[in-house]
């Protein structure tokens, strides 16, 4: 069975809240419902939120020991975090970035991903779909 966890970083939990026009109407809870029957018999997930910089990096570096894919939604810290693009090449997880809207059709600071180099891959601006994306994504890397 493929572990796969799924990683969401600050104000994600607002999801649902406010800015529908952007993020979407789901909660963290229904994108991360449909990710669940998505993935069915095919991959054991965990799905954790944080405010917290330390908590990702920290789930990141267990997800590297454990062998387990990682889909990332790390919010603003995308663009600012050395530490997470660090405990990505430090761990040897494989990531992948995902974000739900297109932020390269947002303002200039949310252009540049301090991850981006160090994950498998991004996947931005399908809303809840752009995590479906990443699973498939990931299953089908370790068929590769
Ligand atoms: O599009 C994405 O998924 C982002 O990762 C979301 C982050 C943003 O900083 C990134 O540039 C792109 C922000 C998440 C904040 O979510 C909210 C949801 C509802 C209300 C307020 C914030």
């Amino acid at each position: 069975m493929h572990r796969i966890v799924v990683l969401n970083g600050p104000n994600l939990n607002l999801l649902g809240t406010r800015e529908p026009g952007i993020y979407g109407a789901l909660s963290l809870s229904d994108i991360e419902r449909r990710l669940r029957e998505r993935a069915a018999s095919r991959a054991d997930l965990a799905f954790h939120q944080s405010n917290h910089e330390g908590d990702l990096v920290g789930w990141i570096q267990e997800a590297g020991l454990a062998g387990a894919g990682v889909i990332l939604n790390a919010g603003a810290y995308t663009h600012t975090s050395v530490a997470l693009r660090d405990a990505i090449s430090g761990s040897g997880a494989a990531v992948i970035e995902v974000h739900l809207s297109n932020v390269h059709a947002r303002e200039d600071f949310r252009h540049r991903s301090l991850i981006a180099p160090v994950a498998r891959g991004v996947i931005a601006g399908f809303g809840a779909m752009s995590y479906d994306l990443a699973l498939e994504a990931l299953l089908e890397g370790d068929r590769a």
